[in-house]
């Protein structure tokens, strides 16, 4: 079992923490590969539920080393902030790596982050507010703070300068705000250096020679395959490549050292933040399943949206990634409903004003958000699944369901969640 990716195959939080989780007593090291705090990942072991941002799931086993790769970007308060959570309940988070080239979430950055949502209007992305686009955006300008700038304080300051120059331009003549003070803005990085410091490592070299050396690695994705900067639905994405393609560059480890890919959907789906979403319920039924599926946001505690299960959204995932396997998770909050609907088809406006079926995914944006889903529907059931320990044990048409979706998704299923707890989950084939 070498290299794993684990990637949320629809909008977000799909139950990578909870997948991640069942995996990460298997392996040696878990990875986070892209993202940041804007992530919310839950395990639950016991009583006890764990909400992890920047830390990979896998912090919770003790015999797995975590590791925070290149392509994520720290914010170092949250991170200590997250570690003493931890800590404080007995985890220990001593052995976490960090890379010296993760790039670092600036105090600036969090303040564009929400001044630019509020200046964009109507037009705004929905984020967790957390400072990931600006930073990212940073990076991709080549004027990003890395995590080994914060131990040379000369180095530190020329880079806060390049990095400030244009933005107090912005600041002051766009946005009629102060300009941000470069002494101030070293000295709350420097800050941050000796207790990160001990964390630090060359994280790539680690990895490869661990592969090299037998060892088992997990990559565990944030946000998901349709929030891609490049493969979702864009704009309305978040900045980094949340897709398989992501946990290489987010790591330094080649493809030919991955030898699974699994993607992590739930039975219906759900999306937080703006942008388009074709089989939104914004009704009672819509409500019935934030209720049932507890659908909050993790990070910022906001409403899900949410909707039934896309085949069209899976079946893309599945060829973006190249899934092997799917873990299908929260099929037990679909339980009770007399009929389940599930979208095999859009009916979408192009750009001459015909109205078209369309049965892949459409790449175009405008094509995307004229989207009206064409649903089949199959009967429901009744039984509790929460307590089943195989899948023949749930009802015949749970069985059903499971397998209408995964001929859709055209991949196979190989798990599926009946509840939030470590052992509500059943392996299948
Ligand atoms: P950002 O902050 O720049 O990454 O926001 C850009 C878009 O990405 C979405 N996004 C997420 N979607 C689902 N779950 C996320 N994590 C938290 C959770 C979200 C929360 O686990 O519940 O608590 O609100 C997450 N992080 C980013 C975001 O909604 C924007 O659409
Ligand atoms: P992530 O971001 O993909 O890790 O997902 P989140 O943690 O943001 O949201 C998933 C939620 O669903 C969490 O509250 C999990 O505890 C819960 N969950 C995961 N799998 C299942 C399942 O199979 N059934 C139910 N009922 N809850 C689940
Ligand atoms: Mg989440």
């Amino acid at each position: 079992m070498p290299g794993i990716v684990l990637v949320g195959a629809q909008w977000g939080d799909e139950g990578k923490g909870k997948a991640t989780d069942l995996i990460g007593d298997k392996v040696d090291y878990v990875v986070r590969f892209n993202g940041g705090n804007n992530a919310g990942h839950t395990v639950v072991v016991g009583d006890e539920t764990y909400a992890l941002h920047l830390l990979p799931s896998g912090i919770i086993h003790p015999n797995v080393t975590p590791v925070i790769g290149n392509g994520v970007v720290v914010d170092p308060e949250a991170l200590f902030a997250e570690l003493d959570g931890l800590e404080a309940r007995g985890v220990d988070c001593s052995n976490l790596l960090v890379s010296e080239s993760a790039h670092i979430i600036a105090p600036y950055d969090r303040t564009i982050d929400k001044v630019s949502e509020r200046f964009l209007g109507k037009h705004k992305i929905g984020t967790t507010g957390r400072g990931i686009g600006p930073a990212y955006a940073d990076k991709v300008n080549r004027v990003g703070i890395r995590v080994h700038d914060l131990f040379n304080i000369d180095h530190l300051r020329d880079k806060v300068i390049a990095s400030l120059h244009q933005k107090n331009q912005m600041l002051v003549k766009l946005y009629n705000r102060r300009a941000i003070d470069v002494n101030q803005t070293v000295d709350e990085l420097a800050s941050v250096a000796d207790r990160l410091k001990p964390y630090v490592a060359n994280t790539s070299l680690i990895l490869n020679k661990a592969l090299d050396d037998g060892k088992s690695v997990l990559f565990e994705g944030g946000q998901a395959t349709m929030l891609d900067v490049d493969h979702g639905t864009y704009p309305f994405v978040t900045s980094s490549n949340c897709t398989a393609g992501g946990a290489c560059t987010g790591s330094g480890v080649g493809p030919t050292k991955i030898s699974r890919v699994i993607g992590v959907s739930k039975a219906y789906i759900t999306r937080v933040g703006e942008g388009p979403f074709p089989t939104e319920l914004d009704n009672e039924q819509g409500e019935w399943l934030r209720q049932q599926g507890h659908e909050f946001g993790v990070t910022t505690g906001r409403p899900r949206r949410c909707g039934w299960f896309d085949a069209l959204v899976n079946r893309y995932t599945v060829q973006v990634n190249g899934l092997t396997d799917i873990v299908l998770t929260k099929l037990d909050v679909l339980t009770g409903l007399e009929t389940i609907p599930f979208c095999v088809g859009y009916n979408v406006t192009m750009a001459d004003g015909s109205r078209v079926r369309c049965n892949d995914m459409p790449t175009d944006q405008a094509e995307f958000a004229s989207a009206t889903p064409i649903y089949e529907e199959m009967p429901g059931w009744s039984e509790d699944i929460a307590g089943m320990q195989s899948f023949d044990q749930f009802p015949q048409n749970a069985q059903d369901y499971v397998h209408r979706l995964e001929d859709l998704s055209g991949c196979r299923i190989s798990a599926i969640g009946s509840g939030p707890g470590r052992d509500q989950i059943v392996s299948i084939h």
